[in-house]
């Protein structure tokens, strides 16, 4: 069993509800308990002329491996409507493997940590709901340290139900 945290995001379609349906489909991945789920943030694209994000981070222990994990992510992508169309295109669901254990990943279709997750503050702090206090990503940065260095702007914390 290892403890992966995965990023959940999408800025089309009923974004919300694109999200509860993809926490669905986790909860029944094979070999893999949902442990928890973050509340719902909502922000700006990145990206200028694309709807606001949704985002939110899921807790899994899976024993899965990292390959299968993520060929089960895309399954779910495609379950719920997503076009590759063009690579940072707005999306009826995303989801990222943020960390993976405490793996250090270096394939050609899956880097992990997340190659942005350090700088985005729409994974950070919904990542700090899940994640212990003390968290090392395994590059030997520390969840807090980065917390401290991407500030809480921009972020709207959508209340929960
Ligand atoms: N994902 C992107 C590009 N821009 N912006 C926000 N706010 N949230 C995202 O998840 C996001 C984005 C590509 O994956
Ligand atoms: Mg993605
Ligand atoms: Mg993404």
């Amino acid at each position: 069993m290892e403890r992966i945290y995965v990023g959940l995001g999408s800025n089309l379609a009923a974004p919300e509800q694109q999200l509860r349906n993809a926490i669905k489909a986790l909860a029944q991945l094979p070999g893999t308990h949902l442990a928890g789920v973050s509340a719902f943030y909502q922000s700006d694209s990145l990206l200028p002329d694309q709807p606001r994000y949704t985002n939110a981070v899921a807790a899994l222990d899976s024993h899965l491996a990292p390959l299968d994990l993520l060929d089960a992510l895309q399954a779910i992508e495609n379950d719920q409507g997503r076009e590759r169309l063009e690579r940072w295109g707005p999306r009826t669901l995303d989801l990222d493997i943020l960390l993976f254990g405490d793996r250090l990943i270096d394939e050609p279709r899956l880097k992990v940590p997340h190659y942005q997750m350090h700088v985005r503050a729409f994974v950070l702090y919904p990542l700090a709901e899940l994640a212990p206090a003390d968290l090392q990503l395994p590059d030997g940065q520390s969840l807090n340290g980065l917390l401290q260095a991407c500030p809480f702007v921009g972020l709207e914390r959508l209340p929960q139900e």
